[in-house]
């Protein structure tokens, strides 16, 4: 209660938590640390591990480009740009945990142990590349914007209930963050306490719609207070940030001090798909080259370099493996049997609705012949 307030006062003050949002970073676009006390405890094979992954995805994302272009690949949706926020949040994590990603995380997936060449059948639209192998706690990427979010709170209340010490964690854009599920999800899992990370990644633009677009609020991270979860905004081109943001948020999850928000600030910079996106058509070349400047992993090799941690001979060598590694992904992709009708209506239901049921007949009837 206070009654030394204007009504005007109270209401600005409201406004003003979220207008004093700060944006945590920890290494700077030279490669220095700008925030010791911030620093995660990460050893030298740590950090060559997630530089690691970084090049390799860069790759990959160059790679899917050029199949898709070639008509090799199906739905693709690139990632350049984001390996910071994508990469090091999920390095955070053990096995344990439950992910569940959205159409762009496809790269999380492959690190938490999808198999490349189901990641690719997934692409072409195949049902063996959402058949998961044993083990694999995660969800197939969603599409449906923000559905992973309600989902996420489910898991995380799952875990919570069988008293597994592990969390659920989402990614979701800029622009699944102004879904009715964003708002539910993250709502729910603090309610009930549950061990969950929700990711924004915020690059900017959903499709072509720019952030500003998105909300009136100044940032995604205060979309935190209202459910009364801890919420932090980070910068996502900075993989010591990302990491630390995550690592804390699942520490926190496991304390029983329940989910966190993190909003990445990150840029994609190819196309929102390969489904025929234009960016220049709402992104100035000034904008591009704002955030080329940021290039995450432009920005960890500098810092890598300058501890002795990496030489451009490693990062040949990884880009030679990952290119490798991609050529027998798409070989067994290719090899596996092509998709029936009869498959997609097997792997549909678990167990076949009447008109499934009919529709099974005729098309086992046809592909007999
Ligand atoms: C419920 C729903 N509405 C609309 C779409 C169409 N759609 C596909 S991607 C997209 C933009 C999403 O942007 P954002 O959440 O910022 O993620 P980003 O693609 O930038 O990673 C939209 C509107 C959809 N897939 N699902």
């Amino acid at each position: 209660m206070t009654n030394k307030q204007t009504v005007s006062e109270l209401m600005d003050h409201m406004l003003q938590v979220g207008n004093s949002v700060e944006t945590l970073q920890i290494l700077n676009e030279e490669g220095e640390i700008v925030n010791e006390a911030a620093m995660p405890e990460l050893t030298d094979e740590q950090l060559k591990e997630l530089m690691t992954r970084m090049v390799w995805t860069r790759v990959l994302d160059q790679r899917s480009i050029s199949l898709n272009r070639q008509g090799r690949l199906g739905f693709y949706a690139p990632t350049a740009g984001q390996e910071a926020s994508q990469l090091a949040s999920h390095f955070a994590l053990e096995n344990e945990d439950f992910i569940l990603p959205g159409y762009r995380d496809v790269p999380q997936l492959i690190w938490h142990g999808l198999p490349l060449y189901k990641a690719f059948l997934w692409s072409r639209g195949h049902f063996v590349g959402s058949q998961y192998p044993e083990g694999l706690n995660a969800m197939m990427p969603q599409i449906i914007i923000g559905a992973q979010i309600v989902q996420t709170a489910g898991v995380a209340l799952g875990l919570k209930l069988r008293g597994k010490n592990a969390v659920a964690l989402t990614y979701t854009g800029d622009g699944g963050a102004s879904q009715g599920d964003f708002y539910e999800g993250m709502n729910f899992a603090g309610a009930y306490n549950a061990p969950a990370i929700f990711i924004v990644q915020n690059n900017r633009y959903a499709i072509s719609t720019p952030v500003s677009k998105q909300s009136k609020a100044r940032t995604i991270a205060q979309k935190a207070v209202a459910v009364g979860i801890a919420g932090i905004q980070v910068d996502g081109m900075d993989p010591l940030a990302v990491y630390a943001a995550t690592s804390e948020a699942r520490k926190r999850a496991l304390n029983g001090d329940g989910p966190t928000l993190i909003e990445t600030l990150t840029f994609r910079y190819g196309p929102h798909t390969m489904a025929g996106d234009d960016p220049t058509r709402y992104r100035t070349k000034e904008t591009e080259n704002e955030w080329e400047a940021k290039d995450p992993i432009v920005r960890f090799r500098k810092f890598l370099e300058k501890k002795g941690l990496w030489t451009e001979e490693e990062e040949t060598k990884v880009i030679e493996e990952a290119k490798e590694a991609i050529k027998e992904a798409i070989k067994l992709a290719d090899q596996t049997p092509k998709q029936k009708v009869t498959d997609l209506i097997e792997n549909t239901f678990e167990t076949k609705t009447f008109n499934l049921e009919e529709q099974a007949a005729i098309y086992n009837e046809k592909e007999s012949k």
